[in-house]
């Protein structure tokens, strides 16, 4: 399998997040994608190749244009703010919750940088637009290569993506990879795109972005919001609004939930994604879902993320990973590849 590496990754590099009134070191660090081309080198899984460029438009079939303009400028707006602001990741102050205008664009950069954030845990940084913009150009790369006639491809990017909806961010998510990966798909011709979240937690941005739609089927096993973050989105009962009623399903699992009840929620979602009549399959791969994970609650164990993979191919679909979520950092590139090389056997 072709790997698509964004190697501007690093640029996005924050320092901490905002947890329960403390600022705590991040859990989404570099090292995590390092760990992983550390392992498909180690294994000699396949070619590592750079992303070709694209230009924004791919990126604003998804995202809103006034939410990419806010994200090209946001660090150079935060440190105009203060020059001492160079030293610190960038975070929001305020919300517009209910009651409040989201129509209207405020002069104050924290009041945007609110207006286009969901919570407190997802720092911006010097490079967080380079390192997010590379991360896209990364998921159009690895389309390409499946539209030429790849079986597979996986794009090894972080920032990850699938909190991001059209124009917000948090969940140490800016601009949502697999999105832009699955409408890239449906651009390049493919009739109807699935895409399958398998990340500990619900791919909250994706499903709001392809919501209403009946050509892009969104599924996701992930822990119940009841318990597990994001909270306000990924219960069972949201199935699609408009012309995309029945077109989301969502699986969510208690915390503590092992890989034969997980394994299970697979198997329905992939069902449902064979009868929607997908052509090409996109996969928001985090694996996260390991027991070993120290901000989730289920229990996979290394050995499973094979299986994962070899389920994932049966599926029998043209296949774009798109890295996600993951946060043991020294099991990280071994379960990744572990599902890579699961599907590629
Ligand atoms: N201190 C992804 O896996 N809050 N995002 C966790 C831990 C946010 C996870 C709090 C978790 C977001 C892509
Ligand atoms: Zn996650």
């Amino acid at each position: 399998m072709i790997t698509i590496y964004n190697h501007h990754h690093a640029l996005h590099h924050g320092k901490v997040e905002m947890f329960r009134g403390e600022l705590v070191p991040c859990f989404e660090i570099p090292a995590r994608a390092d760990y992983v081309l550390q392992e498909l080198e180690r294994r000699n899984f396949g070619p590592v190749q750079a992303p070709s460029e694209f230009g924004n438009e791919a990126i604003t079939r998804v995202h809103a244009r006034r939410y990419v303009d806010f994200l090209a400028g946001a660090w150079d707006e935060w440190v105009a703010l203060d020059p001492a602001n160079a030293q610190r990741d960038a975070f929001p102050s305020y919300w517009p919750i209910r009651t409040f205008r989201s129509d209207v664009l405020p002069a104050s950069f924290p009041a945007r940088m609110g207006l286009f954030s969901y919570d407190a845990g997802s720092p911006l940084t010097s490079g967080t637009w380079q390192a997010a913009r590379a991360g896209a150009c990364c998921a159009l790369t690895a389309v390409q290569r499946v539209n030429a006639g790849a079986r597979s491809a996986f794009a090894l990017t972080r920032p990850p993506g699938h909190h991001a909806g059209a124009d917000f961010f948090g969940g140490y998510c800016f601009l949502n990879n697999a999105a832009i990966a699955a409408q890239a798909l449906r651009d390049a011709g493919a009739a109807r795109v699935a895409v399958l979240d398998v990340d500990f937690h619900h791919g909250n941005g994706t499903q709001a972005i392809f919501y209403d739609r009946s050509d892009v089927f969104f599924a996701s096993l992930h822990g119940d919001p009841h318990t597990e973050y994001p909270y306000y989105l990924g219960y069972a009962d949201e199935q699609g609004e408009g012309a995309g009623l029945g077109a989301n399903l969502n699986l969510p699992l208690p915390r503590g939930s092992d890989f034969a009840r997980w394994r299970e929620a697979l198997a329905r979602a992939l069902a449902a994604i064979a009868s929607f009549g997908a052509e090409a399959l996109v996969v928001s791969l985090g694996v996260d879902t390991f027991a070993g994970d120290p901000i989730s609650g289920f229990r996979l164990q290394s050995a499973d993320f094979v299986q994962v993979g070899a389920d994932l191919a049966a599926a029998g679909l043209p296949t774009v990973f798109v890295f996600e979520g993951g946060y043991a950092v020294a099991e990280v590139g071994i379960n990744t590849v572990n599902v890579l090389e699961g599907f590629a056997q």
